[in-house]
């Protein structure tokens, strides 16, 4: 029998009118479930029960808050197992990847536990004799979240989690393909001792859900996960209603390899940022920028560690690549590699869909030599796809690594503390790494980007109370 992943409204849990199927891309003819979506007006009852949960969780105690989010972090950590073999079967991670970004959800919820008992607040003297201020943050009131399917358990957590911790209510919509994992998460939360209407899981479309959230009045803050496109159509509706809102999108994160790198590490670096989880990363290392004397070699070692790498069904032990989550995206892919050949730019490997055991989105890594101004190079292609540029020298390696209307994350690879400096400073980015994959961050401390890759505060940390909550200046006479 396949299970059916429902929404969860006020507590109660709740089909939706039309049915679809959770396709899992590593087998065609075994889905993973089913899903109903949600129309417009069960949306805005969603929304009416975070609004009327809003007073009574936001005077909820601090440790109240905590003792839930500690709740529902154990029970992940606890179910890692379990909950990474859904996640692996919804969105093609490999097993290993998906346990490991299940505990990662886990570890989040556990951090904002403990920032639940951390809202930070000031009191100063006043510039007038006799008079107290005082800074503190409140809620922001009810949260609305739109996660994309790439990180289908850790983004809901870093969205969930904050916002829970400092006292919002949420309506929390996940990407279409997903329905399970956050189906999974709800069912975890519908235990934690919140009250009904504090948490909410709306499943369904873009189109009809994520609108009703964006337009409903009553909800306070929006925080997105997604496309350039569909942030910038959300960032013109906040504006026109002054709607607090966060976006995250897209990235085309360079890797500068410079001439004196530890050629092997930054083969591995590359690699690993550009082409695990299937490349799905926002900041994968879709651009690797190789400096002229090591460019051949770099290619050439490069194409036989691409060709050691197994695609592969993603419950398969041993594998490294899973399949692209979709069939819409990798239609994206192949025509990227397509337009890539038209423009004149060199497939050196992969880019070949792959017939294996069970009929899946599979794809081979690809490398693409690239010039700058070719769109393989330029447009985020979300894939298991890089593109490699030739620079002559640091300083034209730098220029490349800018020259681009993203600025999530950049890396560089080099043996040099002058340029790894000099690097870290210039690189016009959110997050930069010495030697490092571009994909691989740490939970405790900022993500986010400049440029078109981001808007609004930074997310995770403590950094996401910025977002989560607004600040009051309160003056006392005595
Ligand atoms: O994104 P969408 P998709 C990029 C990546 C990928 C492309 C398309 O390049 O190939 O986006 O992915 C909801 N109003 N990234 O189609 O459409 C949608 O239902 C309100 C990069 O999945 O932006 C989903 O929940 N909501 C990114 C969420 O927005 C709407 C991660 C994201 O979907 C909506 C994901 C609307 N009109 C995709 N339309 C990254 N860099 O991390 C859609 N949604």
């Amino acid at each position: 029998m396949t299970q059916r992943f429902q929404s969860y409204i006020d507590g109660q849990w709740v089909a939706g009118s039309t049915a679809a199927q959770d396709e899992n891309p590593s087998d065609l003819a075994t889905p993973v479930g089913d899903y109903a979506s949600l129309d417009a007006a069960q949306v805005r009852d969603a929304i009416a029960a975070a609004a009327a949960s809003q007073r009574s969780w936001s005077l909820s105690t601090p440790q109240q808050r905590a003792d839930a989010l500690d709740f529902v972090g154990s029970e992940i950590l606890a179910r890692k197992e379990e909950l990474g073999r859904l996640l692996a079967m919804e969105e093609g991670k490999t097993l290993p990847e998906s346990i490991g970004e299940a505990a990662r959800a886990g570890q989040i919820f556990k951090f904002f536990a403990g920032e639940a008992l951390r809202i930070p607040g000031e009191k100063l003297a006043s510039t007038r004799p006799g008079v107290e201020v005082e800074i503190t943050r409140e809620p922001v009131g009810v949260v609305g979240i739109i996660a994309p399917w790439n990180f289908p358990l850790a983004i809901p957590a870093w969205k969930i989690a904050p916002a829970l911790a400092y006292g919002n209510s949420v309506v929390f919509k996940p990407a279409e393909i997903v329905p399970g994992c956050a189906w999974a998460l709800a069912e975890i939360l519908s235990r934690a001792g919140l009250p009904a209407g504090a948490f909410n899981l709306v499943i369904g479309s873009g189109r009809v859900v994520g609108q009703a959230l964006v337009e409903d009045p009553r909800v306070n803050a929006l925080t997105f996960t997604g496309s350039v496109r569909t942030g910038n159509a959300l960032l013109q509706q906040a504006a026109a209603r002054g709607l607090k809102i966060q976006l995250e999108m897209g990235g085309k994160n360079p890797l500068v390899v410079l001439a004196d790198a530890d050629l092997e590490k930054a083969v591995e670096i590359a690699v690993n940022g550009a082409y695990f989880s299937t490349g799905q990363r926002c900041t994968a290392s879709s651009r690797l920028i190789v400096q002229a004397p090591v460019y051949e070699e770099f290619i050439a070692r490069a194409r036989k560690r691409l060709a050691s790498l197994k695609v592969g069904h993603a419950l398969t032990s041993g594998i490294d690549i899973g399949p692209v989550a979709s069939a819409e995206q990798l239609a994206t892919d192949l025509s990227y590699l397509d337009i890539a050949r038209q423009e004149g730019a060199e497939l050196l490997c992969g880019g070949e869909q792959l017939e294996l055991d069970t009929r899946g989105h599979y794809l081979s890594p690809a490398l693409v030599a690239a010039l700058p101004e070719h769109r393989i190079a330029r447009e985020e292609v979300f894939g298991p796809v890089a593109a490699v540029l030739r620079a002559d020298d640091y300083e034209h390696a730098l220029a490349l690594a800018n020259d681009t209307e993203f600025g999530l994350c950049a890396g560089i690879a080099t043996t040099s503390l002058k340029y790894a400096t000099h690097f870290k400073r210039h690189a016009e980015v959110g997050m930069v790494m010495v030697n490092l994959p571009t994909a691989g961050v740490d939970p405790h401390v900022p993500f986010g980007g400049r440029k078109a890759s981001s808007y609004g505060p930074r997310e995770q940390g403590r950094y996401a109370v910025e977002f989560y909550t607004t600040v009051k200046t309160a003056y006392t006479s005595a």
